[in-house]
């Protein structure tokens, strides 16, 4: 049987991720778009009590810059008008401004509203707003999550607003610049119990540098890259983008891992450990884990990153 890219996400099928991150997700799409906001406020300001936000780099404020000031400068029924057009993925000069905008300068955009709205700049949501049922029970059903769980819930919350991208036509994406590689000094390198596979230890040492020439090099051409709860990402040239729009200051913990050989000389790689995004620094520390496949020359041409169901995850390693 030869390996294609449907085939390889099937490896170590045993690993279990947290379903429950686009379970809620779904059940958070299905209330109407007051609800989300008024859910996503309480949610924020529920998870703020146990972690802090960092506040967002000027590197990826500058790109939201404009349409916040303009929001800035409406009546309360306006800004309030334009929230409740982002969740409902309406139509409109912002909607589709956001739109095209990278994960961080969403996350950004939606980091200083919240500071507007707490400071009363920004209308807030209205003193004494009801929750729905169904939105006390999603609710409710966040807040059992592990940090690491919630955050991802929060995040994939804030880029499904705005304009439909598939109904935008040609576009160009906005993200940050890419900053440069850590100093060889500033670099550290991991050590993965079970594994002392070349790739992957080198994966992860210039994903934590912020080196993605080096870390696309790793690559086959056709290679692939599955993020979590999303389709694999496929090619070279889509993964590097990949990496400058969503990997920068990420810091991989890997823990443990196994390595053993798959068909036509491939080797299959599971390792699990922790990730910190530079969002929440220390304080979440995401339980994941990586199945890579890897070509007879040391080339990656898989790998998926799953967010683990449980920390229990963490050490099964089964195939
Ligand atoms: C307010 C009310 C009105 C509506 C809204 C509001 C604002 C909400 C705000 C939310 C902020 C949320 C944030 C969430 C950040 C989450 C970050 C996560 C990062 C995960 C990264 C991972 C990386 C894994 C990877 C690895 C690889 O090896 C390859 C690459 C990659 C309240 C105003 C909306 C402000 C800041 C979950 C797991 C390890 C796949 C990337
Ligand atoms: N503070 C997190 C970021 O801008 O990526
Ligand atoms: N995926 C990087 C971040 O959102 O922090």
């Amino acid at each position: 049987m030869s390996i294609t890219i449907d085939s390889a996400r099937n490896i170590f099928p045993n690993t279990l991720s947290a379903d429950v991150v686009p379970a809620t997700i779904a059940r958070f799409k299905q209330l109407s778009a007051e609800d989300q906001l008024a859910w996503t406020w309480f949610a924020y300001l529920e998870m703020g009590k146990t972690i802090t936000v960092a506040a967002p780099g000027a590197a990826s404020m500058q790109f939201a810059e404009g349409t916040l000031q303009q929001i800035r400068q409406m009546s309360f029924q306006e800004q309030s008008q334009a929230m409740i057009d982002l969740a409902n993925n309406a139509d409109t000069p912002v909607c589709r401004a956001y739109a095209i905008w990278s994960p961080n300068i969403k996350l950004g955009f939606w980091y200083q509203l919240g500071q507007w709205m707490d400071q009363g700049v920004v209308a807030p949501i209205p003193a004494g707003y009801q929750l729905s049922a169904n939105a006390m029970a999603v609710l409710d059903a966040v807040k059992s999550l592990d940090p690491g769980q919630q955050i991802t819930v929060l995040r994939n919350a804030v880029l499904d607003m705005g304009y439909d991208t598939a109904k935008l036509g040609e576009y160009t994406r906005i993200s940050e610049p890419m900053g440069a590689p850590k100093a060889a000094s500033q670099r550290s390198n991991v050590t993965i119990q079970g594994i002392d596979n070349p790739t992957v230890l080198e994966y992860m040492n210039n994903l934590n540098a912020n080196d993605f020439e080096a870390l696309i090099k790793l690559f086959v051409p056709d290679g692939a890259l599955q993020p979590p709860f999303q389709r694999p990402v496929v090619g070279k040239e889509n993964i590097f983008r990949f990496f400058q729009e969503e990997c920068q200051n990420l810091n991989l913990l890997p823990e443990r891992g196994v390595a053993e050989p798959a068909d036509d000389g491939y080797t299959q790689v599971k390792v699990t450990g922790k990730v910190q995004t530079p969002w929440f620094g220390a304080s979440v520390g995401m339980n994941m884990a990586w199945r890579f496949l890897i070509t007879p020359d040391g080339k990656i041409f898989f790998v998926a990153i799953d967010l683990l169901a449980s920390p229990k995850e963490l050490l099964n390693l089964v195939r």
